[in-house]
């Protein structure tokens, strides 16, 4: 067994450094199970005090954007600055309905894992703005290449709540006929590229799809999410460079949600800067925003999105936010973070705050709130049920022949002989 601890190294000394020596530095979060959470060092710039350049601005004269925060809504709802995003208050209403959605279809779900009715959930509490705003604010014939935590905008697409749960089921009525785990969905019609549960990949695919885009003369654009934790990793980089050497019409998101299941930011980036920052040794433009603020998260893909049609290549975006729940099913969170670690986050809750502008604006009522809940509560009620009566885990299974359908064009020798095996 391996054990981290400070070890020593002696360093050749000069009269200057006689007695100090050099520690191997292991980085510790600021809070732990049973401290007080501390957020007080986090960089979190006032609201609406970042300046909104040009889209067509050079990555140059951009340089100071990866260390700021774009936030547009102040404490009371009301949206402040120059990144206010030119929005019909129609499509915050929709936003606000689907970030709802995906919090009750998330709550419900991980419930029915308890229940033993699937074997896995990983929900997106917390981080709703990140699926529904990028699925609104991008067109049709864009191609998202998402991480696990954004089936968003699966549903703010329209995808079929039955579908989605089909496959958390894996019954025979499973789209993707048990291929995928539950939650790694795929859906190329409602612009979703196949997740995969190898992290970090989606970023490499969402620059090859772009470049062959504007190959052909489109102007589609790819975004892609990779977590924080996952930049790490070499595709990370590698993407990077094959985005910001040919232009790639394509915007680079970063969930940075404080964790990667139990390890904290500060293992995966140095602690003095920021994750947009790295945008700047490709020559591309970084921004850090807010991704609790459904205003601000539209209105830098509406920026990024804008740049990317024109010419201008590349986004990186940071988009600064917190896990509030567990990984997934088979994580504690308590084992590693302070408890109220969620409820204190300086930033505050997405759809708590987009409620509050609703409200403010007076587009909208505690009234037409509550008819709001009840509505989407029994729709994923019923779709439930609907996905119950075909069966849930164990009950019912696609046919085994579908799992050597739809994988390659002709047939593999392998699964030729497999196929011979079980006598089918
Ligand atoms: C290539 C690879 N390495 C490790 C894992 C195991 N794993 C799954 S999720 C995860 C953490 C990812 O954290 P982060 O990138 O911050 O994304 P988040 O879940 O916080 O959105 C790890 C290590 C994996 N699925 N794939
Ligand atoms: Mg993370």
């Amino acid at each position: 067994m391996l054990y981290f601890t400070a070890i020593r190294y002696k360093m050749p000394e000069s009269d200057s450094d006689k007695g100090k020596h050099q520690r191997f530095f292991i980085p510790e979060p600021n809070a732990r199970p049973g401290d007080t959470p501390d957020f007080s060092q986090l960089p979190i710039s006032p609201v609406g005090s970042v300046a909104r350049p040009q889209t067509s601005a050079s990555p140059e004269t951009l340089r100071d954007l990866p260390f700021k925060l774009i936030r547009t809504l102040n404490e009371d709802g009301i949206p402040e600055g120059e990144w206010q995003p030119e929005i019909t208050i129609a499509v915050v209403r929709k936003i606000y309905e689907y970030m709802r959605l995906t919090r009750i279809f998330d709550t419900k779900m991980f419930r029915v894992q308890r229940q033993g009715k699937t074997s896995f959930f990983l929900a997106s509490r917390g981080e709703e703005a990140l699926g529904v705003v990028p699925s609104i604010a991008l067109r049709a014939n864009d191609m998202c290449f998402p991480t696990y935590r954004q089936v968003g905008w699966l549903l703010a697409r329209g995808y079929p709540l039955v579908k989605l749960i089909n496959q958390i089921f894996n019954n025979s009525d499973d789209p993707l006929k048990g291929k995928q785990l539950p939650v790694l969905y795929s859906a190329r019609d409602f612009g979703f590229y196949s997740l995969s549960g190898n992290v970090g990949t989606r970023f490499g695919h969402a620059v090859g799809w772009a470049m062959a885009k504007a190959y052909r003369n489109s102007d589609d654009i790819a975004i892609g999410f990779i977590g924080d934790g996952t930049t790490a990793e070499g595709s990370f980089h590698e993407a990077l460079t094959f985005a910001s050497v040919y232009k790639a019409p394509v915007i680079l998101g970063i969930t940075n949600n404080q964790w990667a299941i139990s390890t904290f930011t500060g293992l995966a980036t140095n602690k003095d800067t920021t994750f947009a920052s790295k945008a700047l040794s490709y020559g591309i433009p970084g921004l850090r925003v807010d991704g609790n603020d459904a205003l601000a998260v539209y209105s830098v893909l509406e920026w990024a999105a804008d740049r990317a049609r024109h010419g201008h290549g590349a986004t990186l975006i940071e988009f600064f936010t917190y896990r509030s729940g567990a990984h997934s099913t088979s994580d504690d969170p308590e084992r590693y973070r302070p408890k109220e670690e969620a409820l204190l986050w300086p930033l505050g809750d997405p759809i708590e705050r987009l409620r509050q502008h609703l409200l403010t604006s007076k587009a909208w009522s505690e009234e037409k709130d509550g008819q709001l809940h009840k509505m989407l509560d029994k729709q994923i009620t019923e779709s439930l049920k609907e996905a119950e009566r075909i069966g849930v885990l164990g009950e019912s299974k696609p046919d085994v022949r579908e799992m050597f359908e739809g994988v390659f064009k002709e047939q593999d020798w392998r699964a030729v002989e497999q196929l011979k095996e079980l006598g089918l």
